[in-house]
């Protein structure tokens, strides 16, 4: 699917203030795309602000390593500071849900806004998309924005497209991982970005905190359906008591599609403002968007989430029921 980009060349045609922003508990993907596009708006000359719901984690700091890229809503910056800004670009991201505490500020936004993604589950959002549900990420996306804008890459830019691209392939492993992804990516290194020092920054900074999550997580992880569910939760005392913060928890779920014989993989979180944030993880084709869907969450066919209401047995067991009756109907309709 290719994009026609031209929208977002008249907005860049006609306005000068932009405002980049990203989904919620913000990823590799959409970080490393704001810097992308944060560095294309600003070689056409923009003055670019990229605020988003959430705090960066810490994990992602070096994609803004004099912290001069991102900022907080509500922390760093509130509504009326960004009243000044003409357009929005919202990236990897399409649905209001994923915006957190800026969908309110979304909604009222009086200006153009365009979105950027390459999410299956889409809302309205009063905005016009340039989408590639088939690309593996936003970043690349973004890379194809510079292509077809006249951009350059920067040392700067490629690694945060780099970061972006392989945090929503695992690192180049998912089924997503193509010749072309791999050939986006060298045109990335050989703009500057430094794939060895990339993973280690990405890889090789675990905290004790994470790491004893990590063990305590994989030490209560279960089994359900024959061995075709692997499942595993976290409450807000197993963060206490390791001594982790909530963005620790980040890929643990990939552990649990990683043991022989699973088909789907789950992470239950408990949430600080109640509730239960599931992580889906299939493999073989299982439509995690679809049942995350039913929750009112959504993302891909691979991964998806969602954030159900009630305390964590009871979304234990509504998600369980949910995915093993997928399961049973996915294994009637190949059988
Ligand atoms: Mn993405």
């Amino acid at each position: 699917m290719s994009i026609d980009w031209t929208p977002l060349a008249d907005l860049i045609e006609t306005h000068d203030r932009f405002l980049v922003t990203t989904h919620v508990r913000p990823d590799g993907d959409a970080l490393g795309s704001e810097v992308g596009m944060a560095g294309l708006l600003r070689q056409k000359g923009k003055d670019v602000r990229v605020v988003n719901s959430s705090m960066t984690p810490p994990r992602y700091a070096f994609l803004d390593p004099d912290r001069s890229l991102f900022e907080h809503f509500g922390a760093d910056v509130g509504p009326g500071a960004l009243g000044d800004r003409e357009v929005l670009v919202i990236l990897d991201l399409s649905a209001w849900n994923q915006l957190g505490d800026m969908a309110g500020f979304v909604r009222e936004f009086p200006g153009p806004r365009v979105v950027v993604d390459h999410h299956v589950s889409q809302d309205d959002l009063g905005a016009t998309f340039l989408k590639d549900t088939t690309a593996e990420a936003t970043g690349t996306l973004v890379v194809r924005a510079f292509h077809d804008l006249g951009g350059t890459l920067t040392p700067e830019v490629a690694t945060g497209l780099l970061t972006a691209i392989a945090m929503d392939t695992g690192w180049f492993r998912h089924p997503n991982t193509n010749a072309q992804t791999l050939r986006t990516v060298a045109e990335l290194v050989d703009a500057g970005a430094e794939i060895d020092r990339i993973y280690r920054l990405l890889f090789e900074q675990n905290t004790l905190g994470r790491l004893k999550l990590m063990g305590e997580t994989l030490s209560r992880l279960r089994t359900d359906a024959c061995g075709r569910i692997a499942y595993a939760t976290i409450s807000r005392d197993d963060l206490a008591s390791t001594g982790a913060i909530p963005q620790d928890s980040e890929d643990l779920v990939d552990f649990t599609v990683s043991m022989s014989g699973v088909k789907v993989g789950l992470l239950f979180i408990e949430q600080a403002r109640g509730g239960v944030k599931v992580s889906l993880r299939s493999r073989d084709g299982l439509d995690c968007a679809g049942l995350a869907g039913r929750f009112g969450g959504g993302g891909h066919r691979a991964a998806a989430g969602a954030t159900l209401p009630d305390p964590m047995s009871e979304s234990v067991e509504r998600v369980l029921d949910a995915v093993r009756k997928a399961l049973d109907e996915d294994g009637r309709s190949t059988a």
